[in-house]
C-alpha cells in the first residue's frame, strides 16, 4: 500500500542547480580553478562540503581546512542572495498539482533534501505546508548515495520504507532511494537514471495516477 511520497528538492521541486553552480563558478573564477557546466553535473544531488571537494580536485595546489571553510560560507553566502528570487512561480511543471492530488488522496509527504538550506526555499516557493516533515541536513551522517535521509523522513512520517515512492533527479540519489528500499522514481534521462523503477523525463509526467501505476507495478 502506498502510504507516501518522498520527494529531493533541488531538480524535482524547483531547479536550484542554477544558483548552485553561478556561486560555485564565482567561486572557481577567483581561485583560477576551471569549472563549467559540464563538471557541474557531479556536483548535482552532492552535500556542500563534497561539492567543494569535487571542485579542489581541478585545484593545481591543496588548501587548507581553514581556506576551504571559508570558500563553503563564502559559496553559501552568495548561493542565499540568488535564492532570494524563488517564488512560487518557480516550482517545476505539475508540480503544484501534483502535491495538490497528493494531499486530497492521504498521501503524506516529506522533503529528503541534501541542502541546509531546504527550508528558506521551500517557503520562498509557498509549499512547507504540504510537508509533513523536511529532513534537516545538517543532523546528518552521511550524504547520498546513503540512504539516510529517506530513511529518517520515512521513519518521521511513521511510514515503512517499502510503502513509500522516493522521487530523484540524480544518480546518487536514486542509488539512495533504492538503498532504503523504496520505489524510485527519476526526473531525466533514462540512460543516466537507468537504476530508477521508472524514469520521467520531466516532472510534468508526474501525477497521482503515474506514481500509483509505478508503485503497483513493481510491489
Ligand atoms: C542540493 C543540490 C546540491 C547541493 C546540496 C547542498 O541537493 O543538488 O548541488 O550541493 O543540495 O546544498 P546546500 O549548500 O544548500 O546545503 P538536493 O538533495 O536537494 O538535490
Ligand atoms: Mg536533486
Amino acid at each position: 500500500q502506498l502510504e507516501a511520497v518522498i520527494f529531493d528538492l533541488d531538480g524535482v521541486l524547483t531547479d536550484t542547480a542554477e544558483f548552485h553552480y553561478q556561486a560555485w563558478k564565482e567561486l572557481a573564477d577567483e581561485l583560477g580553478i576551471p569549472f563549467d557546466r559540464a563538471y557541474n553535473e557531479n556536483l548535482k544531488g552532492v552535500d556542500r562540503r563534497a561539492s567543494l571537494e569535487l571542485i579542489l580536485q581541478q585545484a593545481s595546489r591543496t588548501y587548507s581546512e581553514t581556506e576551504k571553510e571559508q570558500f563553503m560560507a563564502r559559496k553559501n553566502s552568495r548561493y542565499q542572495e540568488l535564492i532570494r528570487t524563488i517564488r512560487p512561480e518557480h516550482l517545476l511543471p505539475g508540480i503544484p498539482e501534483l502535491l495538490e492530488e497528493l494531499k486530497s488522496n492521504g498521501i503524506k509527504m516529506a522533503v529528503a533534501s541534501a541542502s541546509r538550506n531546504a527550508q528558506a526555499i521551500l517557503q520562498a516557493l509557498a509549499i512547507t505546508d504540504y510537508f509533513d516533515h523536511i529532513v534537516d541536513a545538517g543532523a546528518l551522517e552521511r550524504g547520498k548515495p546513503d540512504p539516510e535521509v529517506f530513511l529518517k523522513a520515512a521513519e518521521a512520517l511513521g511510514v515503512r520504507p517499502k510503502n513509500c515512492i522516493g522521487i530523484e533527479d540524480a544518480f546518487s540519489g536514486l542509488e539512495a532511494v533504492n538503498a532504503a528500499n523504496m520505489v524510485s522514481v527519476g526526473v531525466g534521462h533514462p540512460e543516466t537514471l537507468a537504476i530508477a523503477d521508472t524514469v520521467v523525463a520531466s516532472t510534468g509526467q508526474l501525477s497521482w495516477s503515474r506514481l500509483k501505476e509505478v508503485y503497483e507495478a513493481r510491489a
